[in-house]
């Protein structure tokens, strides 16, 4: 067998999920009335079904460095209609991404599949919320707030420091009577972190496994790309590729993204690749 194959982990990558990113904070939709965002944001999902995505993402809050903040009801009017149309209309996962208490009990109240909260249920309210509910949730891990975290990022260890954050949070999750197996975690690329920060981050990824539960990375379009190649958000499509597909053969089992059919692809060779070793066995 040649070498490098032997390198790749044995990872299952018929499960690995796609989350496509549907942001609906006004900034992402600047061209239009709220009628037209909102059927924009429907066909977005439509295309996104027909490109194999698994798992659709609705934010309503930009989490981005130096975004101001979002009322509960601002939130709440953006994101909830559209995960009632979505649901009603296509057969598939939503997760709603919120660090609100008030949105997560809408959330849940309207079937959505998925909190990703990028505070890890550190808000007021939030562990209550769910722990009358039994949906999964994506705990994600941040230094400081977005409005401050790109400042000056340090870690004793980053990944010993997240790992330690993860336990922590996963502790206080069970305290509060949420099962450890409806939780995921996220590192955070891009959240308080330096460039170089997140690419430890992305070449150690698999030390996260240790923890025993699925693992969310989103790498999409982010500056962690564009400082490197420097290369605007449109024009970071291979870059995101290359580092999706690593985070995937570093054991993340959900990769959230912005470009659904080229990483559908991408992951369809993967496991080609992993098929073939696997066959040879
Ligand atoms: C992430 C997120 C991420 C999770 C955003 C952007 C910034 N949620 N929400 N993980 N990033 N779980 O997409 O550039 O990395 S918003």
């Amino acid at each position: 067998m040649p070498q490098q194959l032997e390198t790749l982990p044995c990872i299952d990558f018929s499960k690995v999920k796609v989350m496509g990113i549907l942001n609906v904070t006004p900034d992402s939709f600047s061209d239009g009335g709220k009628f037209s965002c909102f059927d924009k944001a429907l066909k977005q999902v439509e295309l996104m079904i027909d490109q194999g995505v698994d798992i659709i993402d609705i934010g309503g809050e930009s989490t981005r460095p130096g975004a101001a903040d979002v009322s509960e009801y601002d939130e709440i009017t953006r994101v909830i209609p559209l995960l009632k149309a979505v649901k009603s209309r296509f057969d598939i996962a939503v997760s709603i991404d919120t660090s609100k208490a008030a949105v997560m009990a809408e959330a849940i109240t309207y079937n959505a599949d998925i909190i990703n909260d990028v505070r890890a249920l550190q808000n007021e309210g939030c562990l209550a919320v769910i722990a009358q509910s039994d949906i999964s949730v994506c705990l994600m891990h941040m230094q400081g707030l977005p409005r401050s975290m790109q400042t000056k990022p340090h870690y004793n260890d980053i990944i010993e420091d997240i790992i330690n954050f993860f336990i922590e949070r996963i502790k206080t999750c069970q305290k509060k009577g949420i099962d450890k197996h409806r939780l995921i975690l996220d590192p955070g690329f891009g959240f308080g972190k330096t460039v170089a920060h997140n690419y430890q981050m992305l070449a150690e990824f698999n030390k996260f496994k240790q923890l025993g539960l699925p693992l969310l990375a989103g790498v999409s379009r982010k500056s962690m790309l564009g400082d490197l190649l420097n290369r605007d958000v449109e024009q970071r499509l291979s870059g995101s590729l290359t580092a999706a597909i690593v985070a995937v053969q570093q054991g993340a089992g959900i990769i959230r993204v912005h470009d659904i059919a080229e990483t559908v692809d991408a992951i369809k060779i993967l496991k080609a690749v992993a098929q073939y070793s696997e066959d040879k066995k």
